[in-house]
């Protein structure tokens, strides 16, 4: 059965499904939407994704929007307990923190990144960087301390925690500014960036 993703690589949200599904080592065809491409607007799409937005995906039948649904989804049907941990108690600290990236980490970066990669430079607020920086510095410190006493996320295995926390990551590590030291951050963020699966997608540059 086919799998299709529909998302521009410049999305955040796609590179997490991308990197999921070469974890998974599965097959796929993406089809560049959204943006500059445009077509998520169409009522074809529409009529698959109400919201317009991307990513999405077709597998064989099966239309699926939410990024982190997505990645739970795939991983869960083909991780065989790799990515998606069969213990409850193990999957339950895996989705808590694909949660924290969705509802406090991404939104608290958002303005931060809008502003110095999405505006142009005279028009952009320096007090929106600011206020994103702030709220974001203290996030990226709660990060760092649960980083110091595990390797990955949830503990020794790498889980989708990892792949979507990741990408958040590698947008806030990107943006063109000054961060405040991370040590167990930035080791983390080494070891997911040398992982075959993750070239052409925490390689990439933010824009
Ligand atoms: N909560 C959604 C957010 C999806 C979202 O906001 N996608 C953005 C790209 S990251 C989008 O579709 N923007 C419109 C566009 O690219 O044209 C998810 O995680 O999938």
């Amino acid at each position: 059965m086919s799998l299709t993703l529909w998302g521009r690589m410049s999305s955040v949200n796609v590179q997490k499904v991308v990197w999921t599904a070469r974890e998974l080592e599965l097959p796929f065809e993406r089809i560049d939407v959204g943006g500059a491409f445009g077509g998520n607007r169409t009522p074809e799409y529409l009529r698959m994704n109400p919201n317009g937005k991307i990513p999405l995906i077709d597998d064989g039948g099966f239309v699926l929007w939410e990024s982190n649904a997505i990645v739970r989804y795939l991983a869960a049907k083909h991780g065989g307990g790799r990515l998606w941990p069969e213990s409850l108690q193990r999957r339950a600290d895996a989705d808590r923190w694909m949660d924290w990236q969705a509802t406090e980490l991404t939104p608290a970066m958002r303005d931060a990144f809008m502003q110095l990669i999405r505006t142009p430079a005279e028009k952009r607020s320096q007090a929106l960087v600011d206020a994103s920086n702030a709220a974001t510095e203290t996030l990226m410190a709660i990060l760092d301390t649960h980083l110091a006493e595990r390797r990955f996320m949830t503990g020794e295995a790498f889980t989708a925690a990892d792949v979507v926390v990741g990408c958040a990551a590698h947008r806030w590590l990107g943006l063109p500014q000054p961060h405040a030291p991370r040590p167990n951050v930035e080791r983390w963020y080494r070891a997911l960036v040398t992982r075959p699966a993750a070239s052409g997608v925490l390689t990439l540059p933010i824009t």
